[in-house]
Protein backbone atom coordinates (compact mmCIF):
# COMPACT_ATOMS: atom_id res chain seq x y z
CA UNK A 1 0.00 0.00 0.00
CA UNK A 2 2.61 2.26 0.86
CA UNK A 3 4.57 1.32 -1.82
CA UNK A 4 1.55 2.46 -4.44
CA UNK A 5 1.07 5.83 -2.52
CA UNK A 6 4.72 6.65 -3.03
CA UNK A 7 4.59 5.82 -7.09
CA UNK A 8 1.44 7.71 -7.41
CA UNK A 9 3.14 10.98 -5.15
CA UNK A 10 6.21 10.38 -7.70
CA UNK A 11 4.65 10.61 -10.86
CA UNK A 12 2.18 13.48 -9.17
CA UNK A 13 5.45 15.28 -8.60
CA UNK A 14 6.44 14.93 -12.41
CA UNK A 15 3.48 16.01 -13.92
CA UNK A 16 3.42 19.44 -12.20
CA UNK A 17 7.43 19.56 -12.61
CA UNK A 18 6.14 19.17 -16.35
CA UNK A 19 3.16 21.75 -16.12
CA UNK A 20 5.96 24.11 -14.74
CA UNK A 21 8.58 23.59 -17.09
CA UNK A 22 5.73 23.96 -20.13
CA UNK A 23 4.32 27.13 -18.62
CA UNK A 24 7.62 28.95 -18.59
CA UNK A 25 8.83 28.06 -21.99
CA UNK A 26 5.07 28.70 -23.18
CA UNK A 27 5.79 32.28 -21.16
CA UNK A 28 9.26 32.74 -23.13
CA UNK A 29 7.76 31.90 -26.44
CA UNK A 30 5.00 34.51 -25.17
CA UNK A 31 7.82 37.07 -24.95
CA UNK A 32 9.68 35.99 -28.09
CA UNK A 33 6.84 36.95 -29.80
CA UNK A 34 6.18 39.82 -28.44
CA UNK A 35 9.49 40.68 -29.03
CA UNK A 36 9.48 39.72 -32.52
CA UNK A 37 6.48 41.73 -33.58
CA UNK A 38 8.43 44.87 -32.27
CA UNK A 39 11.61 43.68 -34.12
CA UNK A 40 12.06 45.10 -37.82
CA UNK A 41 12.06 42.27 -40.44
CA UNK A 42 14.73 43.12 -43.51
CA UNK A 43 14.56 39.90 -45.83
CA UNK A 44 18.32 39.53 -47.61
CA UNK A 45 18.96 37.93 -50.93
CA UNK A 46 22.49 36.99 -51.30
CA UNK A 47 23.40 35.57 -54.74
CA UNK A 48 25.32 32.87 -53.59
CA UNK A 49 28.45 31.80 -51.23
CA UNK A 50 30.99 31.57 -54.22
CA UNK A 51 33.85 33.27 -52.47
CA UNK A 52 35.58 33.86 -49.09
CA UNK A 53 34.36 37.68 -49.76
CA UNK A 54 30.42 36.82 -50.12
CA UNK A 55 30.85 35.33 -47.03
CA UNK A 56 32.76 38.35 -45.57
CA UNK A 57 29.65 40.55 -46.63
CA UNK A 58 26.90 37.95 -45.57
CA UNK A 59 28.62 37.94 -41.72
CA UNK A 60 28.65 41.86 -41.72
CA UNK A 61 25.29 41.84 -42.58
CA UNK A 62 24.34 39.59 -40.01
CA UNK A 63 26.15 41.39 -37.55
CA UNK A 64 24.83 45.01 -38.63
CA UNK A 65 20.94 43.32 -38.32
CA UNK A 66 20.87 41.47 -34.71
CA UNK A 67 18.15 40.98 -32.63
CA UNK A 68 20.22 42.86 -30.16
CA UNK A 69 19.93 46.10 -32.86
CA UNK A 70 16.05 45.82 -32.63
CA UNK A 71 16.09 43.70 -36.68
CA UNK A 72 15.30 40.41 -37.16
CA UNK A 73 17.74 40.01 -40.48
CA UNK A 74 16.08 36.66 -42.71
CA UNK A 75 19.25 35.83 -45.06
CA UNK A 76 18.31 33.63 -47.99
CA UNK A 77 21.52 31.92 -50.66
CA UNK A 78 20.18 32.51 -54.46
CA UNK A 79 22.73 29.49 -54.72
CA UNK A 80 24.05 31.43 -58.00
CA UNK A 81 20.83 31.58 -59.71
CA UNK A 82 18.81 34.64 -60.54
CA UNK A 83 15.40 33.04 -60.73
CA UNK A 84 16.33 31.60 -57.18
CA UNK A 85 16.63 35.06 -56.05
CA UNK A 86 13.84 36.55 -57.61
CA UNK A 87 12.06 33.73 -56.36
CA UNK A 88 13.35 34.68 -52.61
CA UNK A 89 12.27 38.32 -53.06
CA UNK A 90 8.96 37.32 -53.42
CA UNK A 91 8.72 35.26 -50.29
CA UNK A 92 9.95 38.24 -48.24
CA UNK A 93 7.24 40.19 -49.59
CA UNK A 94 4.67 37.55 -49.16
CA UNK A 95 6.28 37.73 -45.29
CA UNK A 96 5.55 41.11 -45.14
CA UNK A 97 9.09 42.23 -44.60
CA UNK A 98 9.70 45.80 -43.86
CA UNK A 99 12.86 46.01 -45.86
CA UNK A 100 15.02 43.85 -48.98
CA UNK A 101 18.29 43.71 -49.07
CA UNK A 102 19.19 42.54 -52.62
CA UNK A 103 23.06 41.91 -53.78
CA UNK A 104 21.89 41.10 -57.46
CA UNK A 105 23.73 38.35 -59.15
CA UNK A 106 23.56 39.88 -62.46
CA UNK A 107 22.15 43.89 -63.32
CA UNK A 108 19.03 43.02 -65.11
CA UNK A 109 16.30 41.65 -64.91
CA UNK A 110 14.81 42.77 -61.73
CA UNK A 111 12.28 45.21 -63.05
CA UNK A 112 9.38 42.72 -62.92
CA UNK A 113 10.31 41.45 -58.86
CA UNK A 114 11.25 45.45 -57.76
CA UNK A 115 7.75 46.63 -58.89
CA UNK A 116 6.00 44.41 -56.95
CA UNK A 117 8.06 45.08 -53.88
CA UNK A 118 7.32 48.48 -54.38
CA UNK A 119 3.95 48.02 -55.14
CA UNK A 120 4.00 46.08 -51.48
CA UNK A 121 5.58 49.44 -49.78
CA UNK A 122 8.72 47.41 -49.26
CA UNK A 123 11.94 49.95 -49.68
CA UNK A 124 14.44 47.70 -51.65
CA UNK A 125 17.93 48.60 -50.74
CA UNK A 126 20.91 47.13 -53.51
CA UNK A 127 24.06 46.26 -51.90
CA UNK A 128 27.41 45.19 -53.50
CA UNK A 129 26.68 44.97 -56.95
CA UNK A 130 24.18 47.11 -59.10
CA UNK A 131 20.70 46.71 -60.99
CA UNK A 132 20.21 47.75 -64.30
CA UNK A 133 16.71 48.94 -64.57
CA UNK A 134 14.41 51.24 -66.38
CA UNK A 135 13.14 53.07 -63.43
CA UNK A 136 15.51 53.86 -61.04
CA UNK A 137 13.05 54.96 -58.54
CA UNK A 138 12.33 50.85 -58.19
CA UNK A 139 15.06 50.66 -55.26
CA UNK A 140 15.56 53.16 -52.85
CA UNK A 141 19.37 53.15 -52.38
CA UNK A 142 22.56 51.68 -53.64
CA UNK A 143 25.55 50.86 -51.44
CA UNK A 144 28.45 49.01 -52.79
CA UNK A 145 31.57 49.75 -55.07
CA UNK A 146 32.78 51.78 -58.17
CA UNK A 147 33.80 48.71 -60.46
CA UNK A 148 34.72 50.95 -62.67
CA UNK A 149 37.15 52.85 -60.81
CA UNK A 150 38.47 49.61 -59.24
CA UNK A 151 38.91 48.21 -62.92
CA UNK A 152 40.87 51.39 -63.53
CA UNK A 153 43.17 51.35 -60.76
CA UNK A 154 44.60 47.73 -61.85
CA UNK A 155 44.67 49.33 -65.45
CA UNK A 156 46.78 52.13 -64.50
CA UNK A 157 49.29 49.85 -61.88
CA UNK A 158 49.98 48.24 -65.34
CA UNK A 159 50.10 51.27 -67.25
CA UNK A 160 52.73 52.15 -64.92
CA UNK A 161 54.41 48.83 -64.90
CA UNK A 162 54.87 48.68 -68.60
CA UNK A 163 56.13 52.27 -69.13
CA UNK A 164 59.27 52.07 -67.67
CA UNK A 165 60.11 55.76 -69.74
CA UNK A 166 57.28 57.22 -68.81
CA UNK A 167 56.86 58.41 -72.00
CA UNK A 168 53.08 56.73 -72.02
CA UNK A 169 53.90 54.05 -74.89
CA UNK A 170 53.90 50.67 -72.75
CA UNK A 171 55.61 47.41 -73.84
CA UNK A 172 53.58 44.75 -75.49
CA UNK A 173 51.79 42.99 -73.50
CA UNK A 174 50.08 39.80 -73.54
CA UNK A 175 47.33 39.19 -70.78
CA UNK A 176 45.54 35.96 -70.15
CA UNK A 177 42.02 37.11 -68.59
CA UNK A 178 39.63 35.61 -66.14
CA UNK A 179 36.30 37.10 -65.83
CA UNK A 180 33.88 37.19 -62.65
CA UNK A 181 30.40 36.12 -63.24
CA UNK A 182 29.32 37.59 -66.30
CA UNK A 183 26.79 40.38 -66.53
CA UNK A 184 27.44 40.73 -62.92
CA UNK A 185 28.37 44.60 -61.83
CA UNK A 186 31.67 43.45 -60.94
CA UNK A 187 32.60 41.56 -64.10
CA UNK A 188 31.43 44.63 -66.23
CA UNK A 189 33.37 47.09 -64.21
CA UNK A 190 36.66 45.24 -64.12
CA UNK A 191 36.18 43.90 -67.83
CA UNK A 192 35.30 46.93 -69.14
CA UNK A 193 38.04 48.46 -67.52
CA UNK A 194 40.70 46.50 -69.58
CA UNK A 195 38.64 46.81 -72.90
CA UNK A 196 38.89 50.44 -72.71
CA UNK A 197 42.56 49.79 -72.15
CA UNK A 198 43.19 47.76 -75.10
CA UNK A 199 41.55 50.42 -77.34
CA UNK A 200 43.57 52.67 -75.96
CA UNK A 201 47.04 50.33 -76.33
CA UNK A 202 47.01 48.57 -79.44
CA UNK A 203 50.36 46.70 -78.24
CA UNK A 204 47.80 45.16 -75.55
CA UNK A 205 46.41 41.82 -76.80
CA UNK A 206 44.27 39.48 -74.70
CA UNK A 207 45.58 35.80 -75.46
CA UNK A 208 43.32 34.32 -73.30
CA UNK A 209 39.77 35.30 -71.77
CA UNK A 210 37.24 32.95 -69.95
CA UNK A 211 34.38 33.53 -67.29
CA UNK A 212 35.65 32.24 -63.98
CA UNK A 213 32.47 32.65 -62.16
CA UNK A 214 34.54 34.14 -59.73
CA UNK A 215 35.18 30.91 -58.14
CA UNK A 216 38.72 29.30 -57.67
CA UNK A 217 38.10 26.01 -59.41
CA UNK A 218 36.84 27.04 -62.62
CA UNK A 219 39.92 29.24 -62.63
CA UNK A 220 42.21 26.38 -62.01
CA UNK A 221 40.83 25.24 -65.14
CA UNK A 222 40.67 27.94 -67.39
CA UNK A 223 44.43 28.46 -66.32
CA UNK A 224 45.70 24.80 -67.39
CA UNK A 225 43.85 24.99 -70.94
CA UNK A 226 45.37 28.12 -71.09
CA UNK A 227 48.75 26.84 -70.57
CA UNK A 228 48.08 23.58 -72.78
CA UNK A 229 47.69 26.61 -76.02
CA UNK A 230 49.86 29.18 -74.76
CA UNK A 231 53.20 29.29 -74.05
CA UNK A 232 53.82 30.59 -70.72
CA UNK A 233 56.90 32.62 -71.94
CA UNK A 234 54.06 34.73 -73.92
CA UNK A 235 52.04 35.78 -70.88
CA UNK A 236 52.99 38.92 -69.32
CA UNK A 237 49.71 39.50 -67.22
CA UNK A 238 47.15 37.51 -65.24
CA UNK A 239 44.00 39.48 -64.98
CA UNK A 240 41.98 37.67 -62.70
CA UNK A 241 38.62 39.94 -61.84
CA UNK A 242 38.54 38.11 -57.38
CA UNK A 243 41.19 36.62 -55.24
CA UNK A 244 39.42 33.19 -55.62
CA UNK A 245 40.40 33.14 -59.70
CA UNK A 246 43.65 34.35 -58.69
CA UNK A 247 43.87 31.63 -56.29
CA UNK A 248 42.99 28.83 -58.65
CA UNK A 249 44.89 30.34 -61.60
CA UNK A 250 48.21 30.48 -58.99
CA UNK A 251 47.71 26.45 -58.24
CA UNK A 252 47.49 26.26 -61.77
CA UNK A 253 51.04 27.91 -62.47
CA UNK A 254 52.66 25.77 -59.08
CA UNK A 255 51.29 22.45 -60.70
CA UNK A 256 53.33 23.38 -64.14
CA UNK A 257 56.01 24.79 -62.38
CA UNK A 258 55.32 28.08 -64.52
CA UNK A 259 56.90 31.23 -62.06
CA UNK A 260 54.86 34.24 -61.73
CA UNK A 261 55.14 37.60 -59.69
CA UNK A 262 57.56 39.70 -58.25
CA UNK A 263 60.69 39.26 -59.69
CA UNK A 264 59.13 36.81 -62.54
CA UNK A 265 57.42 37.50 -66.09
CA UNK A 266 54.04 37.09 -65.25
CA UNK A 267 52.46 39.87 -63.47
CA UNK A 268 49.10 39.06 -61.68
CA UNK A 269 46.70 41.07 -60.43
CA UNK A 270 43.19 40.57 -58.49
CA UNK A 271 40.43 42.14 -56.98
CA UNK A 272 38.71 41.85 -53.37
CA UNK A 273 41.99 41.77 -51.03
CA UNK A 274 41.07 38.84 -48.68
CA UNK A 275 43.24 38.12 -45.96
CA UNK A 276 44.62 34.84 -48.13
CA UNK A 277 45.07 36.71 -51.03
CA UNK A 278 47.16 39.40 -49.53
CA UNK A 279 49.41 37.08 -48.01
CA UNK A 280 50.06 36.03 -51.49
CA UNK A 281 50.39 39.30 -52.46
CA UNK A 282 52.83 40.72 -49.20
CA UNK A 283 55.22 37.25 -49.84
CA UNK A 284 54.97 38.54 -53.82
CA UNK A 285 52.74 35.84 -55.60
CA UNK A 286 50.43 38.64 -56.52
CA UNK A 287 51.89 41.80 -57.75
CA UNK A 288 48.73 44.03 -57.31
CA UNK A 289 45.42 43.96 -55.41
CA UNK A 290 42.14 46.01 -55.94
CA UNK A 291 40.55 45.73 -52.61
CA UNK A 292 36.60 45.08 -52.75
CA UNK A 293 35.12 46.20 -49.11
CA UNK A 294 32.67 43.42 -48.23
CA UNK A 295 32.34 45.08 -44.69
CA UNK A 296 28.78 46.98 -46.16
CA UNK A 297 26.56 46.14 -42.93
CA UNK A 298 26.97 49.07 -41.12
CA UNK A 299 26.57 51.51 -44.03
CA UNK A 300 23.02 49.19 -44.86
CA UNK A 301 22.41 49.31 -41.24
CA UNK A 302 22.45 53.56 -41.43
CA UNK A 303 20.89 53.28 -44.40
CA UNK A 304 17.75 51.69 -43.16
CA UNK A 305 18.02 53.66 -39.16
CA UNK A 306 17.78 56.86 -41.24
CA UNK A 307 14.68 55.68 -43.27
CA UNK A 308 13.25 54.59 -40.12
CA UNK A 309 13.63 57.76 -39.03
CA UNK A 310 11.35 58.90 -42.41
CA UNK A 311 14.95 60.96 -43.37
CA UNK A 312 16.09 60.89 -47.25
CA UNK A 313 19.08 58.81 -48.13
CA UNK A 314 21.98 58.92 -50.35
CA UNK A 315 20.90 57.17 -53.47
CA UNK A 316 24.66 56.30 -54.06
CA UNK A 317 26.72 55.21 -51.28
CA UNK A 318 30.00 54.09 -52.25
CA UNK A 319 32.17 51.98 -49.59
CA UNK A 320 36.09 52.68 -48.66
CA UNK A 321 38.36 50.97 -50.90
CA UNK A 322 41.90 50.48 -51.26
CA UNK A 323 44.71 49.44 -53.32
CA UNK A 324 47.80 47.04 -52.13
CA UNK A 325 51.02 46.04 -53.47
CA UNK A 326 53.60 43.72 -51.58
CA UNK A 327 55.66 46.46 -50.48
CA UNK A 328 52.37 47.88 -48.18
CA UNK A 329 51.91 45.08 -46.23
CA UNK A 330 52.56 43.39 -43.02
CA UNK A 331 51.59 40.30 -41.35
CA UNK A 332 50.11 42.24 -38.54
CA UNK A 333 48.23 44.55 -40.93
CA UNK A 334 47.20 40.76 -42.75
CA UNK A 335 45.93 39.56 -39.78
CA UNK A 336 44.13 42.45 -38.28
CA UNK A 337 41.76 42.62 -41.18
CA UNK A 338 37.84 41.12 -40.79
CA UNK A 339 38.30 39.05 -44.24
C1 LIG B 1 32.11 42.27 -55.78
C2 LIG B 1 31.46 40.99 -55.56
C3 LIG B 1 32.24 39.95 -56.13
C4 LIG B 1 33.57 39.80 -55.48
C5 LIG B 1 33.74 38.36 -55.64
O1 LIG B 1 31.45 43.22 -55.15
O2 LIG B 1 30.21 40.99 -56.02
O3 LIG B 1 31.52 38.80 -55.96
O4 LIG B 1 34.57 40.48 -56.09
C6 LIG B 1 32.34 37.90 -55.35
O5 LIG B 1 34.64 37.83 -54.79
O6 LIG B 1 32.16 36.68 -55.82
Amino acid sequence: MFRKKRVLSFILACIVLATFISCGASKKSEVTEEESSDLIVVGFSQPGAESAWRVALTDSVKEAFSESKGYKLIYKDGQSKQDNQIRDIRTFIQQGVDYIILSPIVETGWDTVLSEAKQAGIPVIICDRNVNVSNEALYTAFVGSDFKSQGEAAVSYLEKMYDSDGDGVTEDLNIVHIQGTLESSAQLGRSKALAKAMEEHNNWNIIAEDCGEFTKAKAREIMKNTLEEVDASDIDVLYCENDEEAMGAIAALNEAGVKYGVGSKITVVSFDATRNALELCMNGQINFVVECNPLQGPYLYNIVNMLNQGKTVPKITYVDENTFTPDELTEDYIQNRKY
